[in-house]
């Protein structure tokens, strides 16, 4: 088997306000406009662009809305189908999913996990429900739906002892990750299904759709999203990892169920700057679109 590698990995926040705006046939409501949304669906356009010209055959996905209390699980079942709906925007997501799971290659990476001292578990119940982060991320990155995935929980390891010890699991998760893409063969496209800055407001519009209620919740959670994004057009992910406990705390960050501390890390910590697709507010949380395609190994 030739060595596996990955070919991009992205931050692929997950508002459903974005697969809502765009009316897919499996989302049951309807949007008559995306007028509030345009900076971050003009960022997924733009992905979805460029995935066009990299060949990939599974999509890893971390999920901050499937949270598990005993370590770090994995979809181990071949074929989910179901009704995902938003607990808290039932009235924007109910999307009727059909999607396959690449199994082995969870296996391998729990495998791998098991081996970096980390707890893991596979998921084996056939009618559990795939939560709506991994569908969102999957179907505004890559909307085709004809590639298995991989879905890792957010296990809780930096709500029941510290940003940095959490840090810590999800740099070895990016690791195990890593090294069961190259073993297994795997061209593999990786999603962090993440917001930045995540202060919602509490009030939602009459009209989810009226621009005029949508921006960043404050300044401060602006500063600190644009400070991030300056570090990864720098090419600096260290020092973003560095950061990443203290942006975790003072911008109320999504970051702190895990995703981009375990993409960073299956990356190798990026010194190549990332594309910045797209940037912009979802209910007032900071949201990007971003896509770092590692450089080519010298054959
Ligand atoms: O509630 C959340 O955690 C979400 N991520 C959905 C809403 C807006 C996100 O930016
Ligand atoms: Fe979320």
């Amino acid at each position: 088997m030739s060595k596996g590698k990955i070919v991009a990995g992205c931050l692929s926040p997950h508002p459903p306000h974005l697969v809502y705006a765009t009316n897919p046939e499996q989302n049951e409501p309807e949007a008559t406009g995306s007028g509030a949304w345009e900076p971050l669906l003009n960022g997924y356009a733009s992905l979805q662009e460029s995935l066009k010209n990299k060949e990939f055959d599974v999509i890893i996905v971390h999920t901050p809305h499937w949270k598990t209390v005993v370590g770090h699980h994995f979809l181990g079942v071949p074929h989910f189908k179901d009704l995902s709906v938003d607990p808290i925007f039932p009235n924007l997501f109910r999307f009727n999913y059909d999607l396959n799971v690449d199994v082995e290659l969870a296996e391998a990476i729990a495998a791998e996990a098991g081996d970096r001292g980390l707890e893991t578990t596979m998921m084996r119940n056939p009618d559990f429900r795939v939560d709506y982060g991994t569908i969102t991320s999957c179907h505004l990155s890559y909307p085709t739906w004809d590639i298995p995935i991989v879905v890792i929980s957010s296990s809780r390891p930096y709500f029941y002892f510290s940003n940095e010890y959490g840090d810590a699991e999800m740099l070895a998760l990016g690791e195990a990750t890593r090294a069961a893409v190259e073993k297994m063969g795997r061209k593999a496209l990786l999603l962090a299904s993440t917001s930045l800055s995540h202060r919602h407001f509490t009030d939602e519009p009459e009209d989810p759709e009226d621009p005029q209620f949508e921006s960043i919740y404050n300044p401060n959670q602006l500063a600190w999203d644009e400070r991030i994004l300056q570090m990864i057009r720098a090419g600096d992910c260290k020092q973003i990892l560095a950061e990443m406990p203290d942006f975790i705390e003072q911008s109320i960050s999504e970051c702190k169920d895990g995703s981009f501390t375990w993409l960073l890390s299956a990356l190798e910590v990026p010194t190549y700057p990332g594309h910045i697709h797209g940037y912009g507010s979802v209910i007032g949380t900071g949201n990007a679109v971003v896509e770092w395609t590692p450089p080519e190994e010298p054959s």
